[in-house]
């Protein structure tokens, strides 16, 4: 069975995030996803999320195509996450491109093209707009 695992926010759930699951999931037969805990969506975002982790996870863990869901604590953890989850091939956006190409001894990297025109920050800045 090939395991592909990918990570992400998911805050404030849209179409992008679906388009990237969807995709991850096609080239595997088991998709897990690593959401960032609220802790770390902090450091990298300078902002707390929207969603907490909790209702991140449910979100995430509700979808079809997705298999299993687990916690990201930290970036610099991804090898032993791959490795805990025995992935095969880990799947980013290609905002990420390059960035955890230091995992390629363990498993195969891919980068996908991301979906135009829309990100969380975006929607949190229409909404703020909105009177
Ligand atoms: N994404 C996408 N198209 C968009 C927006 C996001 O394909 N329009 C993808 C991103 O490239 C990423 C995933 O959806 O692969 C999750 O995006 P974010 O929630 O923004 O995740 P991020 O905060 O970048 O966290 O360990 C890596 C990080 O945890 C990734």
């Amino acid at each position: 069975m090939k395991k592909i695992i990918t990570f992400g926010t998911f805050d404030v759930f849209h179409i992008g995030h679906v388009n990237i699951l969807e995709r991850a999931a096609t080239y595997g037969d088991y998709l897990i996803v690593g959401v960032s805990s609220d802790n770390l969506n902090f450091k990298k975002k300078g902002r707390n999320p929207i969603y907490n982790q909790r209702e991140r996870c449910k979100i995430i863990n509700s979808l079809k195509f997705v298999n299993e869901v687990f916690i990201e604590e930290s970036l610099e953890l991804k090898k032993e996450y791959i490795v805990k989850y025995n992935a095969d091939v880990l799947i980013m956006g290609d905002d990420w491109e390059g960035r955890f190409d230091w995992v390629k001894d363990v498993c195969d990297v891919v980068y996908l093209p991301r979906t135009p025109s829309i990100s969380t920050t975006e929607i949190i800045e229409v909404v703020r707009s909105i009177r």
